[in-house]
């Protein structure tokens, strides 16, 4: 089936902030796919290319929505969807940077997966059956928001729990209930203001300690009654309260070296059910997150900024034994094919996989298909509430009811 138009247009992400959506058609199908973009974003990702001046604030993407309809549109055209790899070469040799800079990753990444999802479509399949996957994530939610998403003391940028259940529908339930339950909690201890919310729809309590803001979760756990089927995660995104000249991480009111940090750690995890932890040390720390990995066999450590989806930074990821799983961004590598092989990697080398969202979000719902279809077993998508979080959570439902019936 072949691609017949491709158009690319400006909309706005969940922050007001302007993002790309590209819609692919063949002669059978249409479809379209928003590039998401982060505000934590590591130094080594892939680039979102954006048009500076006045117009909004400088954050424009008419450039990269030019790139399509002008570059990538008219090389593509005519090409078989299904040969997504080819599609995806196609493209980066219109770039032809190392890091996606002229084309923009956020142009590229939106056409990937549009073209992904026509090539779905023109088979009559959702995008999970497509790819040939069957299994519903276990989902990370970010109840308490912290660090660069939100404006209150912690340094820990995301707070998260884990509910266990057969069902998806089941743990998307009990984290609702513990969601509601965490914000009445913290009004009563903090007043009103604590139920506002951060980036990705986590509360932002005006609270400055990780140890709090930990005990929250575990009190909110407790009061819904699920103390024994929920764990938490944390998402550290340590680079950004790493201070490179003094090379100290600014925590909790100190100043910790990174063997401190590390005991901090190990204390966190002696101290709650802590199941996860992401970006534990500042993005070129491999051999401190190696050293966490030895002192925690038993905790998840995930690369994110570490990694950012790239082979490359995987394989010495792996080569020193850095990291448990791969955060899976597209966007920080800006196409399907790369975000895939990246999956094959860790899949050789028996990582785990957490597909992740990223902090500035919109309605598209397509990594929930994909970690469906790539069998993730983990997907981190926010808090189970705000419209651009509870799009993929709902396409979850969607899925799992689908596999029940048919
Ligand atoms: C992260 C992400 C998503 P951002 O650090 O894992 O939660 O944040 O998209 O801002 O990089
Ligand atoms: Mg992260």
């Amino acid at each position: 089936m072949k691609i017949a138009s491709v158009w690319a247009r400006e909309i706005l992400d969940s922050r007001g902030n302007p993002t790309i959506e590209v819609e692919v058609a063949t002669e059978n199908t249409l479809a379209s796919a928003a590039a998401p973009s982060g505000e934590s974003t590591g130094k080594h990702e892939a680039i979102e290319l954006r048009d500076g001046g006045h117009r909004y604030l400088g954050k424009g993407v008419q450039r990269a929505v030019n790139n399509v309809n002008a570059y990538i549109a008219p090389a593509i055209i005519g090409m078989d969807v299904r040969q997504q790899e080819a599609v995806d070469t196609k493209m980066k040799e219109l770039d032809g940077t190392r890091d996606k800079s002229r084309m923009g990753a956020n142009a590229m990444v939106a056409t990937s997966m549009a073209v992904l999802r026509a090539a779905a479509g023109s088979e009559g399949k959702m995008l999970h059956e497509h790819l040939g996957g069957s299994n519903l994530p276990h989902a990370m939610f970010n109840v308490i928001n912290g660090g660069k998403h939100a404006g209150n003391g912690l340094a820990v940028q995301e707070f998260m729990i884990i509910p266990d259940d057969e069902l998806f529908s089941e743990r998307l339930r009990m984290a609702s209930e513990i969601y509601h339950i965490l914000g009445k909690q913290l009004v009563e201890k903090h007043g009103p203001a604590a139920r506002n919310v951060g980036d990705e729809g986590g509360y932002a309590p005006q609270i400055g300690n990780t140890y709090q803001a930990l005990d929250a979760l575990v009190a909110a756990i407790e009061e819904a009654g699920y103390p024994h089927k929920c764990a938490l995660a944390i998402d550290a995104a340590a680079s950004s309260f790493f201070d490179s000249k003094s090379r100290v991480y600014k925590i909790d009111g100190k100043e910790l070296k990174e063997s401190e940090l590390v005991d901090y750690y190990a204390d966190l995890a002696k101290s709650y059910p802590l199941k996860s932890i992401e970006d534990p040390f500042q993005e070129e720390g491999f051999g401190a997150f190696a050293a966490l990995k030895k002192e925690l066999p038993d905790v998840q450590i995930v690369g994110d900024d570490l990694v950012v989806t790239n082979v490359a930074r995987l394989k010495q990821a792996i080569s020193e034994d850095s990291i448990g799983a791969l955060l899976l961004k597209l966007n920080q590598i800006g196409t399907v094919t790369e975000a895939m092989q990246a999956v094959q990697m860790c899949r050789q080398n028996n990582l785990n996989v957490v597909v992740s969202h990223r902090s500035g979000e919109t309605e598209d719902c397509f990594i929930a298909d994909f970690s469906v279809g790539i069998n993730a077993g983990q997907i981190k998508t926010g808090a189970p509430a705000r419209g651009e979080r509870t799009s993929k959570y709902n396409q979850l439902l969607r899925i799992e009811e689908r596999m029940r019936v048919l």
